[in-house]
């Protein structure tokens, strides 16, 4: 009985692939999946372990925290605090940095991370998931400051995902392609199921919030609009439609069978000074570089996503991203 290729080994055996890695890159990569293991264990378990419901408190965005958002990100900062291997961590559920290490010769790596996306999906069993994003230490760096995280999603030297749904599945990519591993409970590894997953250029599926319809700017309507016609329409084919309300679950739908997915900036965001729901650094950038990398699009409907010049930690950002067909149709109708 074959053991099959472990994440630690499929990260070692393509080091040479990953410019300049060190044992410290597999080092940071282990502890991550360590993390989402340790996540996967308690989202798996739910009531019986009382982690469900609302915590009492918020997050930086204002919003109401669940406790798995709070105890996801302690697990996060636990995992990668020993190790040396990340000089800083950001995180969708913290204001600032966590700074791990001033001794940034050895830590070269920095994180990204929405610890538990979705989560208002956690109380009904429905899956989430948590993004990671791993930006380089800027040369000569010294202490480690916010702004060294601000950096364009093109420099990402590696962004993935854990979904938790019926399966853990932890999907990465190291800028050479998209591979995707599931987790052997039995024996607690990480396992590849898929190699060099590629999304197909046109799809009949589209999945947006349709309850904010009446705040849509003319593309997205006249985009959404045309699929609504199916075969009699321009598109000549019937769409059809999914909201999972957890990008992560959105976005590994696509990699597995194609799709578009759309959150984006409208009327009402607008009018609350937001543009767009999703966050950029730990978001849209290490989706948006999944997607590319397995031949898709993602852009904000103005720009390529990963060339987006950040200018604040929780920027929020329009979101249109997958099948390259639809979202190159979906950007000329932004550019007319
Ligand atoms: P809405 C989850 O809260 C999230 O950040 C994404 O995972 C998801 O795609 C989106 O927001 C859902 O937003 O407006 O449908 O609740």
């Amino acid at each position: 009985m074959r053991i099959g290729t472990t994440l630690t080994n499929f990260i070692i055996q393509n080091q040479r692939d990953i410019q300049g890695a060190s044992g410290t890159f597999t080092g940071l990569l282990n502890d991550i999946a360590v993390a989402c293991k340790r996540i996967a264990d308690l989202v798996n378990k739910g009531d019986l372990v009382n982690v469900l419901g609302s915590a009492d408190s918020e997050n930086v965005q204002g919003e109401q925290q669940k406790k798995l958002d709070v105890i996801s990100n302690e697990l996060m900062i636990e995992a990668l605090r020993h190790n040396g291997h990340v000089a800083a961590l950001a995180s969708e559920e913290m204001d600032s940095i966590c700074r791990f290490t001033d001794d940034v010769s050895r830590a070269r790596y920095l994180l990204l991370c929405d610890p538990l996306d979705g989560s208002s999906n956690i109380d009904v069993n429905v899956s989430v998931g948590t993004i990671f994003s791993v930006l380089r230490v800027p040369e000569g760096a010294e202490e480690i400051t916010e702004e060294d995280f601000l950096r364009p999603g093109a420099e990402q030297v590696a962004a993935g995902y854990c979904l938790y749904g019926p399966s853990t599945m932890l999907v990465l990519t190291t800028g050479n392609g998209v591979s995707m591993f599931t987790l052997n409970r039995d024996f607690g590894e990480f396992l590849l199921t898929k190699s060099n997953v590629t999304i197909a250029a046109d799809t009949c599926e589209f999945a947006i919030n349709m309850s904010n319809h009446r705040h849509w700017k003319e593309p997205v309507r006249r985009y959404i609009e045309e699929c609504l016609q199916g075969g009699e329409g321009p598109c000549g084919k019937d769409f059809n439609m999914r909201w999972v309300a957890s990008m992560v679950a959105e976005v590994h739908r696509i990699l597995t069978r194609g799709g578009i997915f759309m959150y984006p900036g409208d009327h009402k965001l607008e009018s609350n000074g937001k543009a767009g729901k999703l966050r950029l650094m730990y978001e849209a950038n290490p989706m948006a570089m999944l997607i590319e990398q397995a031949g898709g699009g993602a852009i904000t409907g103005e720009q390529r996503m990963l060339d987006v010049e950040p200018t604040e930690l929780h920027q929020r950002v329009p979101v249109i991203l997958g099948s390259r067909n639809e979202v190159e149709r979906i950007g000329r109708y932004h550019q007319q």
